[in-house]
């Protein structure tokens, strides 16, 4: 594997597929955390391994698992999935798995960027996070892909979307957040993601889902499922503090342009009545450096945004609520060649996220393409 550190994607003529293109494969990691994921994680795996699942039917499933939860792993997963032993310090692939170029000729290459756990000792998540930093550099080795140092970038790949056509979703609240990059203004921000996605186009969304705790990723709030098309989580009941959230978005949606000059065609997914979490729950919650990472009662960021494209299969979350057969069938309308199949997520949802974030594609390489390099 070679580390580039003197090009960027777009200079060499790379850019990052949209999800909906075929895949070669996805990326997860097995949860442990004891502060993320109530009563050692024990639901949260058997959660995980449901997803894992669903994708192993369609394409192939790497699941990073540390050395103290390999066996368990390999016994809970399908056998179809592989396997790794690979550290982090949580389950987040989405956020630290690489985000992959593609160029003309079908060559894959990841891109390694920097990782603070959401936002640093400014308003990240846990510390330390080093062992999530390294993951996509590791990643890169195993998969026998050159990879872009992009370290001196902080980015999650919730953080973005693209439509593989040249335009990138992103909110304001995250990318413009102190703990990220803020020596940088947000046009340096915009040309990193430019060189680096090969995109011409950044759309700027206002903010994300309602105490979602990254800042607002794209990813629970927006997505693209074709080019020129975006589903918006979105709720019809004005007193709801998401509200204002969603029509904001909305606005911004309406009057924006593709990089293809498209007009982008909105379909709006219901979000679920709040969920929050239980005095139960948070009891089986281990605390991060002295202070409980939930409070009884707290509005979660559900969202059925956060589902993951594979290439036979929707993968999207349940809350057992009245919308959930709602949100499935809009889905459903979208993705009329894919089965939509949705996994109850609460266990998932508790952690601080849902399935599009404990997810990476891999898009597909052409077999016989080689890295010139
Ligand atoms: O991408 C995400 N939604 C990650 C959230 C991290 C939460 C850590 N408890």
């Amino acid at each position: 594997m070679k580390i580039l550190r003197d090009t960027t994607p777009s200079q060499d003529g790379f850019h990052m597929p949209a999800e909906f293109e075929p895949h070669e494969g996805c990326i997860m990691i097995f949860p442990e955390r004891a502060d993320s994921w109530q009563y050692g994680a024990y639901a949260a795996r058997r959660a995980f391994a449901r997803v894992a699942e669903a994708i192993s039917r369609s394409e192939k499933v790497t699941v990073c698992a540390s050395a103290a939860q390999y066996d368990n792993a390999r016994v809970l997963l399908p056998e179809a999935v592989r396997v790794v032993e690979m550290e982090s310090d949580d389950a987040w692939a989405r956020d630290y798995a690489p985000t992959f170029v593609r160029n003309a000729a079908g060559v894959l290459r990841g891109i390694d960027w920097g990782f603070n756990a959401w936002g640093g000792l400014y308003d990240g998540l846990y510390f330390p996070w080093d062992k999530d930093d390294r993951m996509a550099r590791k990643l890169c080795d195993l998969l026998e892909r050159d990879v872009y140092d992009k370290r001196d970038f902080i980015l999650e790949g919730g953080s973005i979307h693209v439509d593989g056509e040249g335009t990138c979703l992103v909110t304001e609240t995250c990318l413009l957040s102190r703990g990220r990059n803020p020596q940088m203004t947000r046009e340096q921000i915009e040309d990193t993601l430019k060189e680096y996605l090969g995109v011409s186009t950044v759309i700027w969304l206002p903010c994300g889902i309602y105490n979602d705790e990254t800042n607002g990723h794209v990813d629970n709030i927006c997505a693209f499922v074709a080019p020129g098309e975006v589903v918006l989580a979105w709720t019809e009941d004005e007193e709801d503090v998401q509200y204002p959230m969603s029509r904001a978005c909305l606005e911004i949606l309406e009057r924006a342009r593709d990089a293809r000059g498209r007009s982008i065609t909105v379909h709006k997914l219901p979000l679920p009545a709040p969920v929050r979490i239980t005095e139960e729950e948070c009891r089986g919650l281990d605390s991060c450096r002295d202070e409980p990472t939930r409070t009884p009662g707290e509005r979660l960021a559900a969202s059925y945004v956060n589902f993951y494209i594979a290439n036979g299969a929707v993968v999207m979350p349940g809350f057992q609520d009245p919308a959930d057969q709602q949100a499935k069938e809009i889905l459903q309308r979208l993705f009329p060649t894919r089965e939509v199949v949705q996994i109850y997520a609460r266990d998932i949802l508790i952690g601080g996220g849902n399935i599009h974030c404990i997810t990476q594609q891999i898009p597909a390489a052409l077999a016989e393409a080689r890295d010139p390099r």
